[in-house]
């Protein structure tokens, strides 16, 4: 045969899947249908990297797989494209930010378009075109109308470089994700979603979806759900009780402090009394430079003032215990404030042995005195020193001091989320506006449906000002309305929304992309949705995979969609690291351009390594070597040409083998073990070699199955052969399971305990049968008196002789 030339062989194919719309998705509703997602790419200056064709790859297969299965398949691609680094590369460079994306966007997607992959571009989104983020305004009108969107003063995370508002989730070790900038908080008005309405329905809708179990426990404790109590204390002299939040209402009789958080409220209301003010002070200027993770950190060395002037009384036992604040304790869980019981809790423990607090055991079983060490076991303790709570369990125990704390008025049982409210307000111009106008006598007013889309006005500058307002508030002209309400002056919000709102329903947009009038029809999402399958990367768990079924259950509830949640699979991938086994960066010079190896060793060599290279799940180094491995297995691939005799069937010797080799490549891609499908594929063309040769039936088999991973190499390869269509158009092949047992094995036949032959049987013979067999082969051996007649099934036939 010809040489392999990757480069001819790629453009030709990418070329013919063009000209033929090979996977173009069908209107089709009567077909099954397959829906498989991979996240969408911010389309930044830098290009693809390396990372995105694993997930990419492995639903490709996937998708082409299902195709081949029989099914209408959507596998879609679109641009999630507001967003920080654009503008800030556009204020850097005199650009319109839309120049930046267009001009990012068709680098992108000449980039994938190189590497092979079957999405139907007819159904291309972007997150910034007008005809797609009228429906994100459309979506955020149906929010604020359900009283999900409202305004706060919120203490933000803002960062002092991006000049802008973060949520926590983009706050990363203190600082900001993107620029790496110190975060700092600053108190702002700000549109906030209410997300935390959702949590329960966020929470309970996991039971029902099929996630890769570490998806589900972060999302799980993301949302965070704690039951406990919430308990009064009295303030000695005061009208005020200090309420606390604790999951262990067993222990309090083992309160001997309480802590509020440097913020709390009290703090100022009883200035007056607080006779040590000028430490209070200082301690709350430290502890606003802190992030709330430095603040909770368990390792921290614990750091506090007492308030000397207020005393609390425990309401079980009428004890007089000092209140202190601490910034270990946090103003936006709970209360805001805590009763502290060092005994059984970890961090009060620490915070005790520091200032010389009291100690007291109310949960006996620790091995050691709780002096020495804190302890925390809820399933052995039993409790001590609690009057009436003695010798219970921790479990029952709670259940008689809630009923008791309920009883009495002092206390309720009480659920808590750590999941907050998402603010969704950003000072920057690259994002939707917010389809709101504030009218000095109406308030807040929605602007109506009939003028959406709200487009987002040309600007001279897209530089933020100074004081944090976004660009837009320069433009008078535009900001300057009337009211929709009253027809009065007003003012159209100038904030902008942030990166996770486009991509929180694109996989909707994709069902039905160019509808005007709606944001998909109703019957492509009865058809389309929810999502078969979608894989994306672990570190958009808690945030776009949150948000995104946040909105989705909403738009379920509006009955706007026919399924509660939107995605029945997530599977997550693992990072492609550098060589050196570190992150790649352009600081460490191990950066892997995926256009270089396209170029060397061709797109199905890139997409074969980046399947081989290890479980998909995990994280893995990058190796030249490798990739070298996987381009010479092509090039056996290709070369097995020469070798092809025979007809459509499978050769006698073969035929278990590929029958086990087709199940396990089937079985493989859908279980993400790409890795071990191309093992043995390549197990499987060892075997030709061994043999010199390979029938037309068994290479098409191969072709067939590897088609997935490598397409272009097997459709040429096919084409070369002079196989009929196409290989996109051919049916997934089936494997037999009989076929897949080996059927025939060797046995010993032994006299006297000595071999004298070999026989084949098959493997379910019975024993009479294999004896008399056995015995015709060696009888020309037999020349005695057989005495006994052993079989050691499927192995040894003893013939005992006297
Ligand atoms: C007394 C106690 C005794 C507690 C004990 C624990 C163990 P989760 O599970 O995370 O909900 N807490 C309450 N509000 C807090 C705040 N704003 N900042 C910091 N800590 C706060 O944890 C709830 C527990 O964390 C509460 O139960 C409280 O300490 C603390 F043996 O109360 B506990
Ligand atoms: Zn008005």
């Amino acid at each position: 045969a010809v040489p392999y030339n990757h480069r001819e062989v790629e453009t030709k194919w990418q070329k013919i899947w063009d000209d033929e719309k090979a996977f173009q998705t069908s209107d089709d509703y009567s077909k099954p249908k397959y829906y498989a997602l991979v996240e969408f790419p911010y389309p930044s200056g830098q290009g693809l990297h390396v990372g995105h064709p694993r997930p990419y790859t492995a639903l490709d297969i996937v998708s082409r797989k299902r195709r081949m299965q029989g099914y209408n398949v959507l596998f879609p691609m679109g641009w999630d494209a507001f967003g920080l680094p654009t503008e800030n590369y556009a204020i850097n460079n005199h650009i319109h930010p839309k120049i930046v994306t267009k001009n990012n966007v068709e680098r992108f997607k000449g980039q994938l378009h190189a590497l092979g992959y079957s999405f139907d571009w007819d159904r291309e989104i972007n997150t910034t075109d007008v005809g797609y983020y009228k429906w994100t305004q459309w979506i955020f009108l149906k929010l604020f109308k359900a009283g999900l969107a409202y305004k706060a003063e919120m203490p933000i995370n803002w960062c002092t470089s991006c000049k802008v508002g973060l949520a926590n989730e983009e706050v990363v070790n203190g600082v900001c994700e993107r620029c790496g900038s110190e975060v700092v908080r600053k108190v702002k008005s700000q549109w906030m979603l209410k997300i935390t309405e959702y949590a329960d329905k966020l929470l309970e809708g996991l039971d029902s979806v099929d996630y890769v179990e570490r998806v589900k426990v972060s999302q799980k404790n993301w949302i965070g759900k704690s039951t406990g109590a919430e308990v009064d204390f009295v303030l000695k002299g005061k009208e005020d009780k200090m309420t606390v939040y604790t999951t262990r209402p067993d222990t309090l009789f083992g309160v001997t402090y309480m802590v509020m958080s440097p913020e709390h409220p009290f703090i100022d209301k009883y200035k007056e009394d607080i006779k040590n003010w000028e430490d209070v002070v200082s301690y709350r200027e430290m502890a606003s430079k802190k992030s709330d993770f430095e603040r909770t950190e368990l390792a921290k060395d614990k750091t506090g003032v007492m308030l000397d002037g207020l005393t609390a009384v425990n309401p079980v036992n009428g004890k007089e215990i000092p209140v202190w604040i601490s910034d270990y304790v946090l103003m936006s869980y709970g209360t805001g404030a805590i009763m502290a019981v060092p005994a059984h809790d970890e961090r009060d423990w620490e915070f005790a042995k520091k200032f010389n607090m009291p100690i007291i055991e109310v949960v006996a079983g620790s091995p050691v005195d709780v002096n020495e060490a804190v302890f925390t076991d809820v399933e052995t303790g039993i409790l001590v020193n609690s009057d009436f709570l003695n010798g219970l369990s921790v479990a029952e125990a709670k259940d008689k001091i809630t009923a008791f704390l309920t009883e009495k008025g002092i206390g309720h049982k009480k659920t808590n989320f750590k999941l907050r409210d998402w603010v969704f307000s950003r000072q920057r111009y690259w994002g939707e506006p917010i389809p709101i106008v504030k009218c000095e006598k109406c308030g807040y007013v929605p602007i109506p449906e009939s003028e959406l889309p709200l487009e987002l006005p040309d600007v001279e500058s897209y530089m933020p000002t100074d004081n944090g307002e976004s660009p837009l508030a320069h433009m008078t002209d535009w900001v300057k309305t009337t009211c929709p309400c009253c027809g009065g002056p007003a003012m159209r919000e100038t904030d902008t929304m942030p990166q996770w709102a486009g991509s929180s329903w694109y996989f909707l947009r994709y069902t039905d992309p160019k509808n005007d009038r709606e944001l998909a029809s109703k019957e492509a999402l009865n058809y389309w949705m929810p999502v078969d399958w979608y894989n994306g990367g672990m570190e958009h768990t808690t945030l776009h995979l949150l948000y995104s079924r946040f909105w989705h259950r909403f738009l379920y509830d509006e009955k706007v969609v026919p399924c509660p949640e939107p995605y029945k699979k997530r599977t997550s991938h693992g990072m492609i690291l550098g060589s050196n086994g570190e992150k790649m960066s352009k600081s460490r010079g191990n950066v892997v351009n995926p256009d270089d190896i396209v170029r060397d060793y061709g797109a199905d060599t890139l997409r074969t390594y980046e399947m081989f290279i290890g479980a998909f799940e995990l994280s893995a180094a990058w190796s030249e070597d490798g990739v070298k491995g996987c381009r010479r297995f092509l090039e056996r691939v290709w070369k097995l040409q020469e070798i092809v005799t025979g007809d459509d069937a499978y050769s006698k010797d073969l035929e278990v083998k590929m029958h086990q080799t087709i199940k396990k490549v089937s079985n493989d891609f859908e279980s993400l073990k790409y890795n071990t499908a191309i093992a043995a594929m390549m197990a499987l063309i060892n075997e030709f070699y061994k043999k010199n040769a390979v029938t037309n039936g068994e290479f098409k088999t191969l072709l067939t199955l590897l088609n997935p991973v490598a397409p272009h190499i097997t459709e040429e390869i096919w084409q070369r052969m002079g196989y009929e269509g196409r290989i996109y158009q051919i049916t997934w092949p089936e494997y037999d399971e009989e076929k897949t047992k080996e059927s025939t094995i060797e046995i010993a036949v032994q006299i006297n305990g000595k071999t004298r032959a070999t026989l084949a049987i098959a493997r379910d013979e019975e024993k009479d049968a294999v004896i008399a067999k056995a015995k015709e082969t060696v009888a020309d051996k037999l020349t005695g008196n057989v005495v006994k007649e052993i079989y050691v099934p499927g192995r040894i036939v003893n013939i005992v002789m006297k």
